[in-house]
Parts: C-alpha cells; structure tokens; sequence
C-alpha cells in the first residue's frame, strides 16, 4: 500500500520547527544578557523521502523501525564562531529539561577519517500531538563556520563522486580540512579580542538604534 509520507512526516515538521525557535531563543537570551552568542545560527530540515529510503535499504532498517533507529529523520544544525562554542553549546543542551541526550559523537577532537569534523547530539525530543504525546529522535550537528563550510561542499562533491573521490581531489579535500582546523585554532587565538571587538560593535548599535533622529529613545527590534 502506498504510504502517506505526508503524515509521517509531520510530526518531524514540528519537532524541527520547535527546535529551531528554542534554540534560536538561546541565542536571544545571550544577546540580551550583552554576553558572548555561543550560537551563530541554526538550520534545520526533516529528511527528504527518497533519501529516507535510500539510507534503511542501506542499513536494513525496516519501515516499522524507522522512528526507533533512524535518528536523523529531523535534523538541525548549530553553526558557531569558535570551537569553544561548540562545547559550551553542548552543555547547555545536556541540562535541557526539555529534551534528552542520548547519543554524543565528538568528531571535534576525533575528526573522521574523511577530514569531517563537527560534535553531533542525538537527542530525544517529546512532541505532543492530538492523539497524545511521541518522543521522536532528532539529531544535532554542532559545527563551526569553517567546519561548516568544509563539510558543505565535501556533501555536494559527493554527489558528483558518490564517495569515489579520485586521489587528486582526496588528497586535497583532507588539505582543506586541516586549513580549516588550523583557521579555528587562530580564531579561537584571538577570541577574547574578537569578542571584545564584536561587544563593542554590538554596544555601539544598540545606543545607535535606542536613539532617534530627534533625539528621543525609540523602541529597539533585533531580527534574530
Ligand atoms: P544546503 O545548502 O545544505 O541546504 P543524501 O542523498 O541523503 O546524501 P539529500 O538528498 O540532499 O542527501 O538529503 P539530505 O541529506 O537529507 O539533505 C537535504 C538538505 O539538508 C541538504 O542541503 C543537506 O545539506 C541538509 N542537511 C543534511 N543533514 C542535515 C542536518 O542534519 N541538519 C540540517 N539542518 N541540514 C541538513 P542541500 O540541499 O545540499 O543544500
Ligand atoms: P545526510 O542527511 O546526507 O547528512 P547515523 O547516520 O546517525 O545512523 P552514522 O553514519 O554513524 O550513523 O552517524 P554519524 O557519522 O555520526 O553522522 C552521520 C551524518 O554526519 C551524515 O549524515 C552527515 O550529515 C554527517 N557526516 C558524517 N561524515 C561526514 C563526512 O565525511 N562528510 C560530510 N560532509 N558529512 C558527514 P548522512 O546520514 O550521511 O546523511
């Protein structure tokens, strides 16, 4: 019988749209504290079909298994400016009352073989639904810029590559990788500075949009 993805795949819906606004509120709260936003900014997508199916004939899963062992069907994603974020991210996830950690993966200090680096969560997320409540696994990549940028476009060569990089490109993709670990080791060098800087920067805005042109406070909007 032809399955209604649709409705399967509406509860991921919501638990990706949830997310997304919970942590995006994290990132509120930081700017409204005027401290260092560990967090740069968030995405999140729910598994496209066709790649659903793909992965469980791969890795055997049955349909009526899915929701138990595939734990990437909501994903999001957390980019952030310094490699110390990522871990401080990860902190304030594990003490979350709504949510449960139960998978860690650091390819942050163990970086995969490929070069991928990147801290992924999986967690337990519950949803209340009509029909009563569902705990549904969602997976949290948290990543650097950098990292970010590496793995963006090491996913699209593989695409044209299904994984078979011919050594030329191997050799170089593992090159970048290493820049890119070596830009988050200077970054993370200079953070305070960084950080003093973009305090300032920030500080400098919020006088700037707290003034109107006549001279009398106005109301301040952030977009987030
Ligand atoms: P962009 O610019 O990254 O948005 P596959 O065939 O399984 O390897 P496919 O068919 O692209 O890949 O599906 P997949 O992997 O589910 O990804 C759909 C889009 O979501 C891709 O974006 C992925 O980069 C992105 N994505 C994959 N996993 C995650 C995740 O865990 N969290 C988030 N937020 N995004 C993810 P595009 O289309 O390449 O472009
Ligand atoms: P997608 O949706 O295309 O990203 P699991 O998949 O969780 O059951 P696994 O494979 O051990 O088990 O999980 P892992 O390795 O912790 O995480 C898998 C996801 O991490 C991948 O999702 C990618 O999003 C990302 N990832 C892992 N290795 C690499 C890599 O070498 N390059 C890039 N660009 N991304 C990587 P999927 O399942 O491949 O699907």
């Amino acid at each position: 019988m032809e399955k209604n993805w649709e409705s399967i795949l509406a509860p991921y819906e919501q638990v990706v749209t949830e997310l997304k606004v919970k942590l995006r509120g994290i990132r509120k709260e930081f700017r409204d504290k005027n401290e260092h936003i560990p967090i740069e900014f968030v995405t999140g997508r729910v598994k496209p079909v066709d790649s659903i199916l793909a992965k469980s004939r791969l890795r055997n899963i049955p349909f009526d298994r899915l929701e138990s062992e595939m734990s990437d069907i909501a994903g999001l994603r957390i980019m952030c400016q310094f490699v110390e974020d990522i871990y401080e991210v990860v902190k304030i996830l594990r003490s979350r009352k709504d949510m449960k950690v139960i998978v860690e993966r650091d390819y942050v200090t163990n970086s995969k073989q490929s070069g991928y680096r990147s801290y992924h969560l999986v967690i337990e997320y519950p949803i209340q639904l009509v029909e009563g409540p569902r705990n549904l696994l969602v997976e949290i990549q948290i990543r650097t810029l950098a990292m970010n940028f590496w793995a963006t476009i090491e996913h699209s060569l593989n695409y044209k590559y299904q994984g078979d990089f011919p050594e030329e490109i191997s050799n170089r993709l593992i090159r970048a990788a290493e820049a890119a670990y070596r830009l988050d080791e200077e970054m993370s060098s200079i953070r305070e500075e960084i950080q003093e800087a973009q305090h300032l920067f920030s500080h400098g805005k919020r006088v700037e949009h707290s003034v109107s042109t006549n001279g009398k406070p106005r109301k301040e909007m952030h977009d987030d």
